[in-house]
């Protein structure tokens, strides 16, 4: 398997932490999103919507972190831990899943692409500023709906992690990078704590040093 990626992309840290959970071996191939790489006709040809991560696995080639997840959970997990099988469980990991790719792309991800590397990313040109304040409010509220979440159970989808806990890590637990604060959501704090303790759990910058850009 070969992984498009870049350390500082929490998409594609996403990725690399279920390949280390679940102990799989990958070529990395990094694109430097800091000189626009992934803009560049090489990488367009690979991902026309010029992002990381891509995963490509013989001839496979997905283009989004989520597919990513849910492709390597079902095809590399033989006990299924990290993507349930019933329908019920199946459509409460696809929620979360979904609320990664909206609530937290366009809140805590934002604030923290415009705050640390002063650039909105989601494909828009490094012109473009952004728009810091929206960015903190979704934000924001995507940290509450995730505390709520969390008051009463371990994990997003229960009493187990999911490639659901797996999505909403990296952005929840980078929101400092965006100036924007853990310390109001104790139960998201204990959950950051848990998932750091998972086996195979791998860290990547700003996870331990939010300001390691701001100097
Ligand atoms: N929906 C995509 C989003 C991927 C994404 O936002 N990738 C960022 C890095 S974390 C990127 O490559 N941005 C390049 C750009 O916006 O120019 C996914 O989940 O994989």
């Amino acid at each position: 398997m070969k992984l498009y990626e870049h350390p500082e992309s929490g998409n594609s840290h996403k990725v690399r932490l279920l390949l280390s959970f679940l102990g799989l071996e990958y070529e990395s191939v990094i694109v430097d999103l800091m000189t626009d790489e992934q803009h560049q006709a090489p990488f367009l040809a690979v991902n026309p919507r010029g992002e990381v991560p891509v995963l490509v696995d013989s001839d496979l080639v997905l283009r989004d972190s989520m597919a990513i997840l849910v492709y390597l959970a079902t095809q590399y997990d033989e006990r299924r831990q990290w993507l349930p099988t019933d329908n019920a469980g199946t459509a409460s990991v696809t929620e979360w899943l979904a609320f990664a790719a909206s609530w937290i792309q366009f809140g805590v991800f934002t604030a923290r692409a415009i705050v640390s590397f002063g650039i909105p990313a989601n494909g828009l040109p490094h012109t473009f500023k952004g728009d810091v304040e929206e960015a903190r409010v979704r934000g924001t509220t995507s940290l509450t709906i995730m505390e709520k979440q969390l008051s009463g159970q371990d994990w997003l989808c229960g009493d187990r992690p999911t490639i659901a806990d797996v999505a909403c890590f990296p952005y929840i637990a980078l929101a400092p990078m965006g100036d924007i604060s853990l310390e109001p959501c104790p139960a998201v704090q204990a959950w950051i704590a848990r998932f750091k303790q998972l086996p195979g759990y791998l860290t990547m910058p700003g996870l331990e040093d939010p300001d390691y850009r701001k100097g």
